[in-house]
């Protein structure tokens, strides 16, 4: 069977990495059967997480993963879509993988308000050596957001970008009940992973703020929920609170 390596749950998601959370997202929709297994990232080839291994093949790399799960077992997730709406799904993945996740990781590792509960969720198993780790950790997280740029900007230039973001998502949404229409298609599994990411977990930021303000993606969010993670439904299913 095929494994999916992973980081494991963490904050009420079956993942905290958009991509991996997008990858079993995919394997559940197009229905291939796998086995979710938690791993050890500096052991990936890459470096990074997730890594699809069906047989003698591994392979990273999310789209990488998708696109040989596609070639390999069909495209079941993309029957109907036009070339053009797949340019449009193409960019808007882009946008989310190479510039919202950049913020969020700001948000979750470098923010005062997070990093050490982000510390406690992932290094307090491992005791005392766990704090070094974090540090390592952090700091190299810290050079790849300088790096792409997101560090740059001050923390209410990045809280302008993250509201742009989510607003440009409930405007393509509208009132469509998938980002690929009226099923999920293949975008709906990186739009799901960040907008997952963006509600569920409780951390302060204002992905947390704006997301969970928003009814659009509040029913988004619920809906992939309960169509595709019905297993972690006590914790993804998330319960606007009237203020
Ligand atoms: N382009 C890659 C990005 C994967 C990625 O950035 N994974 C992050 C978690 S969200 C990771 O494993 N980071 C570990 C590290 O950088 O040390 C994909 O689509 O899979």
């Amino acid at each position: 069977m095929i494994k999916l390596i992973k980081f494991g749950a963490h904050f009420g998601v079956p993942d905290p990495s958009p991509f991996v959370l997008k990858l079993e997202t995919y394997l559940r929709l197009a229905k291939i059967d796998y086995a979710p297994i938690k791993g050890d990232v500096r052991k990936a080839p890459k470096g990074k997480f997730p890594i699809l291994i069906d047989g003698d093949k591994t392979i990273a790399d999310s789209q990488f993963c998708i696109d040989y799960l596609k070639e390999t077992y069909g495209d079941p997730l993309n029957e109907g879509v036009s070339s053009l709406e797949k340019a449009h799904h193409h960019m808007l993945r882009l946008g989310l993988e190479n510039e919202t996740y950049f913020t969020m990781v700001a948000y979750r590792w470098l923010h005062e308000n997070n990093s050490l509960t982000i510390r406690d969720a992932f290094f307090s198993k491992m005791g005392l050596p766990g704090k070094l780790i974090f540090k390592i950790v952090r700091k190299k997280i810290r050079r790849d957001v300088m790096g792409h740029g997101v560090l740059r900007h001050s923390w209410e230039e990045i809280d302008q970008l993250i509201k742009t973001d989510i607003d440009a998502l409930e405007t393509l949404l509208g009132d469509d009940p998938f980002f690929g229409g009226h099923e999920p298609k293949e975008i709906d599994c990186t739009t799901f992973a960040f907008i997952a990411n963006m509600i569920v977990p409780d951390l302060a930021s204002p992905f947390r703020d704006i997301s969970r303000q928003s009814p659009t993606l509040i029913a988004y969010h619920n809906r992939m929920s309960e169509m595709v993670f019905a297993d972690y439904k006590s914790s993804m299913i998330f319960e606007a609170k009237s203020s």
